[in-house]
């Protein structure tokens, strides 16, 4: 029994020591060493090549190595009625409550313009509204989505939440479906999307969806690059309709050097770090829910493949 490990990161040899270490009965091989293909019962992954997965023909299931599955879905032959599995887990949504928390604050407390008036020796105390005063709009009411909105909540901000379906969530004004995306768009300040990629939300921030927001809004996107048509970003920046944009995923990563939005001085860029799965924790939820799959018994992150999340 075997296990393929796929990762992007040079921290491939740390992940592989550690799930050995929490899967003993299993022999954790690597991607480019994978010995006889056809060991190979579980596969572990971050962006597997299009279709590298069809040659392990006894495929049991495949763990996502991350709560998003579309660097997964997106194989077009990627085996059928292999079960996919997602990794969450508390540490996971910690790390993305913090860095939720840190840009929705750092935007309502005008950090970005402290800092400009810093640089030119400028003593500019504004008076900013309270958090109450704030309309934040979380896209996405899952794992991340409904414990970053209840932190922003916590914290004082006007919060509402949109989803694919009916969430009721204290304190959170929910919205939901196609038909009350224009409503929650028109009573957001600041925007933070924690969507997954699937067709529906592919491109969902276009320049129309702009358009809904109110003028001099700003967006954070967390969830995925694609979520995101850029030049429409680019093209609500300077006219001014959107205020800013902290960005976190890009349909290309690394963002590639010559990108406009490195040197953009609305888009403040951070590197694919809203929520970094690391070997120890994550390892845990991933043999965990290994085990777990192994022994029939029920496994929470089981995705649903039809659905795309
Ligand atoms: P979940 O699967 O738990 O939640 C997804 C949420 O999105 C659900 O509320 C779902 O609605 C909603 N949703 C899905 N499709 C639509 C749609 N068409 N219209 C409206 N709402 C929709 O995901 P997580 O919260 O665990 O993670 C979300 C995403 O965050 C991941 O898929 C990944 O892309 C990204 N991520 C980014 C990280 C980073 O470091 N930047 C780290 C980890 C994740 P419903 O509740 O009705 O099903
Ligand atoms: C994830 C991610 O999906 O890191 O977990 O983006």
């Amino acid at each position: 029994m075997a296990l393929i490990l796929h990762l992007r990161t040079a921290r491939e040899l740390w992940w592989q020591s550690h799930l050995q270490k929490l899967l003993p009965e299993i022999e954790c091989r690597l991607w480019r060493e994978p010995g006889n293909p056809d060991d190979i019962e579980y596969a572990v992954v971050w962006r597997p090549p299009e279709g590298g997965l069809q040659q392990f023909r006894n495929l049991k299931c495949i763990v996502s190595v991350g709560a998003g599955v579309d660097h997964v879905l997106a194989d077009s032959q990627l085996p059928e009625g292999v079960p996919v599995i997602r990794t969450t887990g508390t540490d996971l949504t910690q790390r993305m409550r913090e860095y939720v928390c840190l840009h929705v604050l750092r935007l309502h407390r005008g950090l970005d313009r402290q800092w400009q008036a810093q640089c030119a020796a400028d003593w500019q105390p504004d008076i900013t509204p309270l958090a109450s005063q704030r309309r934040v709009g979380v896209m996405g009411l899952g794992k991340l989505g409904a414990d970053a909105a209840a932190s922003l909540a916590s914290l004082g901000f006007d919060v509402a939440g949109w989803a694919r379906s009916s969430h009721h969530i204290d304190r959170i004004d929910c919205f939901h479906g196609d038909a009350q995306l224009a409503d929650f768009l028109a009573r957001t300040d600041i925007l933070v999307c924690l969507l997954p990629l699937t067709a529906q939300t592919d491109s969902l921030m276009d320049r129309e969806f702009f358009s809904l927001l109110p003028k001099g809004a700003s967006i954070i996107n967390a969830g995925r690059g694609e979520h995101l048509v850029e030049q429409d970003l680019l093209d609500a920046l300077e006219t001014e309709h959107l205020a800013s944009a902290t960005l976190d995923v890009f349909r290309t990563e690394p963002l590639p050097k010559e990108h406009p939005f490195w040197a953009h001085p609305k888009v403040l860029v951070t590197p694919h770090v809203g929520s970094m799965i690391d070997p120890e924790t994550g390892g845990r939820e991933i043999a965990r829910n290994l085990l777990d799959f192994i022994a029939n018994r029920p496994v929470a992150d089981v995705i649903d493949r039809q659905r795309g999340y």
